[in-house]
């Protein structure tokens, strides 16, 4: 019987590290609400991430939810940004009252197709969430000066991000924040856990406070703020991981590399690859089926059949969730014909730092028959 391959395992410090680590935490009994462990893991990340501040949450969810909250929009104002995501950044916008514009996406990257998305810009549009789906980063120049010239916020989703630079630059410093996920299926993981990354020193207390029922001070309660925050046990696991980040990386990238030499130039699918000028984290493998002969489902379902646990990472669109069935109006522009076909059609294989290179032989040897043996 072959083992079970899931599409990512995470990856964790030895277990004597971690008990090192969280030994400070059984002497100062401090468990959680910003302790040391918090503290010393957050300067940690400004430094990795090269960026003035990093306010950690305790998911990326609600830091995408905290920073969109924190600019104040008005209620029912619009925010332009991809339905090919993970459900959580649409949620983000609609859990604070704001509309989302579905703008579509580029057919080499899938990021936000640069050339869509100032025809949606209306005089309600008050912010842009770009995701760097798959760790690809957006046009992030394009973007940028649109929103300039509109008088509009950047918020990046870069829950996949974590470790890519462009040109030398983190994917923490584009726009006006970034938000970061730690989430155990991550390339860097705090168990769960996320981050807001940005260069604007007004933002701190009032991210700060966001996460922390709106608390400034004994008796002072200055926002109708929530609880968001980072406990002790996740930073110190993030202290451990950070530790091993760039070896990690490296370990992806073996796997990746073994990927693209067996699957780069078969017919019938497109492998996502690395732009120029990027340093890229390997957080994803996503293939998608070009050729209507071979139905993605069927190859997932057969994957599955022998144990390989690849998913449709994403499916469906965000605005085709059950729970979105009929919810958002003419405004919200749903006419991705992009996301759609690239949606009904990807895979995302297993890849993550302890795969074995026979496990990822015996994946490209199942999808070679799926496709009819072709080279
Ligand atoms: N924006 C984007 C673009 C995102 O992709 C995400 C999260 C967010 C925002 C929100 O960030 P967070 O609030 O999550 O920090 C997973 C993750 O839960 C989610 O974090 C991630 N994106 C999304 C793409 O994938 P599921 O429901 O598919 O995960 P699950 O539990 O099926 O796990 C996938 C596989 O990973 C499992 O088959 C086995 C392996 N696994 C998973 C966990 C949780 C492990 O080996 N160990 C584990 O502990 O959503």
């Amino acid at each position: 019987m072959n083992k079970e391959i899931y599409v990512t395992r995470p990856s964790l410090p030895d277990y004597e590290e971690y008990c090192n680590e969280i030994k400070r935490i059984w002497d100062s009994k401090c468990l959680t609400n910003m302790g040391p462990e918090h503290n010393e893991f957050q300067k940690q990340l400004e430094e990795y991430l090269d960026i003035d501040h990093v306010i950690l949450f305790t998911n990326g969810h609600l830091a995408l939810e905290s920073i969109i909250e924190v600019y104040g929009f008005e209620r029912n104002s619009e925010i332009i940004t991809t339905p090919y995501t993970f459900i959580s950044t649409t949620h983000a916008i609609v859990r604070n009252g704001m509309i989302p514009v579905f703008c579509d996406i580029k057919a080499d990257d899938y990021t936000i197709d640069t050339d869509m998305l100032e025809s949606l810009i209306t005089d309600k549009t008050v912010a842009i969430v770009p995701v760097h789906v798959y760790g690809h980063i957006c046009e992030a120049e394009k973007i940028e000066a649109i929103a300039q010239k509109h008088g509009l916020k950047v918020i990046y989703d870069a829950a996949h991000a974590f470790g890519v630079k462009y040109k030398g630059v983190s994917a923490a410093c584009y726009g006006d924040a970034s938000m970061f996920s730690f989430h155990a299926t991550k390339v860097f993981n705090t168990i769960e856990g996320g981050a807001v990354c940005f260069k604007d020193d007004d933002l701190i207390h009032r991210l700060n406070n966001v996460k922390n029922f709106g608390i400034r001070g004994e008796g002072n309660v200055y926002c109708i703020g929530g609880n968001a925050k980072m406990n002790e046990f996740q930073a110190a696991m993030g202290i451990c991981n950070l530790r091993y980040i760039d070896e990690e990386i490296q370990r992806r990238k073996r796997v990746y590399e073994h990927y693209i030499s067996r699957l780069g130039s078969m017919e019938g699918i497109k492998v996502s690859t690395i732009p120029e000028d990027t340093e890229y984290n390997y957080s994803y493998f996503p293939v998608v089926f070009e050729d209507d002969s071979v139905s993605r489902d069927d190859v997932w379902e057969m994957l599955g059949s022998h144990g390989i646990y690849a998913r449709k990472y994403f499916y469906p669109l965000t605005y085709m969730a059950d729970c979105y069935k009929g919810y958002f109006g003419k405004e919200s522009h749903t006419d991705t014909p992009v996301a759609k076909r690239v949606s009904d059609n990807v895979l995302t294989l297993p890849i993550y730092s302890d795969l074995d290179i026979a496990e990822v032989d015996r994946i490209c040897d199942l999808l070679a028959v799926c496709l009819g043996n072709r080279k």
